[in-house]
């Protein structure tokens, strides 16, 4: 399986994968699920808001236990987030199956569409629209980089993007939701798998920079309105608040109106990435950060507007459900399985606020994610599977 889904979506130059909402890459990659789920005679269904779930047994008898995760990356992103997680959850089924085991409650493996947000700048999409969390209409009109909406791009790849939305029902069958995830910092030390134990709240920002266009070789320097330097403030602002209030501030994508060399900008776009370990630290972030851009912009006469794209609260995961996973592995490895906080986002974050939800993760070895570089040792991702065939053993047939 993994051999077989390396090379979709690959962008050879730099090895880094762009597997986005709704493009070519994002449709072979469902394309291979749909196929795994053909292979293994699991029943597939494309949900209104396009995730696709995998079903061994009838999920209508309600109480399934799930497990997935995604296949759409990050601009240039790595093989493993997201893909490692439905990959094991295709592999512990089979090794259910090979120990014989016939699940007393409906088991299904999803792949969540649109997690990353790349293309689209909402990240988790799929379980969003599907928990309530996003509105249809908000979604529908969502841009890619092109100006395409999100609605006619789902329309292009065959779906209805009028059927999105809120989907109680289908959730309401779930009695348990794991979804395994490459670990990406390096926490796990030397243990190959862990357990989360909550995801810090993290958002997003649009910070927009109104400037006036002119002549770089003409407009004297006190006749300018030049956008970029508010935009750098605030750049350099999210490091300093970051490390002064123990959060994370990044702006990792920038837009200029009109990009020209010779030209003083008009718009300077930038997206901030905001996670903080609570919801008060994390406010006060975003908040210094915005202090100090209208600070360096006044007497440029730059205007800023700052424009919540996402928000995500603070997660904590299912107490019990997360013992009872360290409790199974435990027992399986002999060995205490650490049980840790994430900065990351997950599908499983979203879905903790209508399901039971836990995540296992696999070991990083060098913390790098979201990025070319991210990698996984093998004998850690078979470690994973395994964690993973036992926890569904536990939580599907017993
Ligand atoms: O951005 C995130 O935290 C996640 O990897 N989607
Ligand atoms: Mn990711
Ligand atoms: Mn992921």
């Amino acid at each position: 399986m993994w051999r077989e889904l390396l090379p979709v979506g690959r962008y050879d130059a730099g090895g880094g994968y762009r597997r986005h909402a709704w493009n070519s890459a994002d449709a072979e990659c469902r394309a291979w699920f749909a196929e795994q789920a053909r292979a293994r005679g699991l029943a597939l269904e494309v949900d209104r808001n396009g995730n696709q779930w995998a079903w061994w047994g009838d999920p209508a008898a309600g109480d399934a236990v799930v497990t997935g995760s995604h296949l759409d990356s990050v601009p240039d992103g790595g093989a493993y987030d997201g893909p490692l997680g439905v990959v094991a959850a295709l592999t512990a089924v089979d090794v259910l199956r090979e120990r014989g085991r016939r699940p007393a409650r409906p088991v299904g493996v999803v792949n969540f569409a649109d997690e990353e947000g790349a293309r689209f700048g909402v990240a988790c999409t799929g379980s969003r629209l599907a928990a309530g969390a996003l509105a249809p209409d908000r979604a529908r009109a969502l841009t890619d980089a092109d100006g395409v909406r999100l609605g006619d791009a789902m329309e292009r790849a065959g779906h209805d993007p009028y059927a999105i939305g809120p989907d109680a029902t289908r959730l309401a069958r779930i009695g348990a939701f794991v979804e395994l995830h490459i670990e990406q910092g390096r926490h796990l030390g030397d243990h190959p798998v862990g357990v989360a134990a909550a995801i810090w709240p993290h958002g997003r920002w649009r910070f927009d920079f109104h400037g006036e266009a002119n002549h770089a070789g003409t407009t004297r320097l006190a006749d300018r309105r030049d956008p970029m330097l508010g935009y750098a403030a605030a750049v350099l602002a999210a490091r300093e608040q970051a490390r002064r209030r123990g959060s994370l501030a990044t702006f990792g994508r920038v837009a200029v109106q009109p990009g020209g060399t010779n030209a003083i900008a008009s718009l300077v776009r930038g997206w901030l990435d905001c996670r903080a370990p609570d919801e008060a630290t994390l406010d006060a972030t975003v908040a210094a950060i915005h202090r100090a851009a209208e600070e360096q912009t006044a007497p440029e006469r730059v205007r800023v507007a700052v424009e919540r794209e996402s928000y995500t609260p603070v997660v904590d995961f299912d107490g019990p459900l997360r013992d009872r996973l360290a409790g199974v592995i435990g027992a399986a490895t002999g060995r205490e399985v650490p049980v840790l906080p994430t900065g990351a986002g997950h599908d499983a974050g979203i879905l903790s606020a209508a399901v039971p939800t836990a995540m296992l993760f696999v070991r990083n070895p060098t913390g790098v994610s979201h990025s070319p570089y991210e990698a996984a040792e093998e004998p850690d991702c078979l470690a994973g599977a395994a964690a993973l065939a036992d926890v569904l053993e536990e939580l599907a047939c017993s």
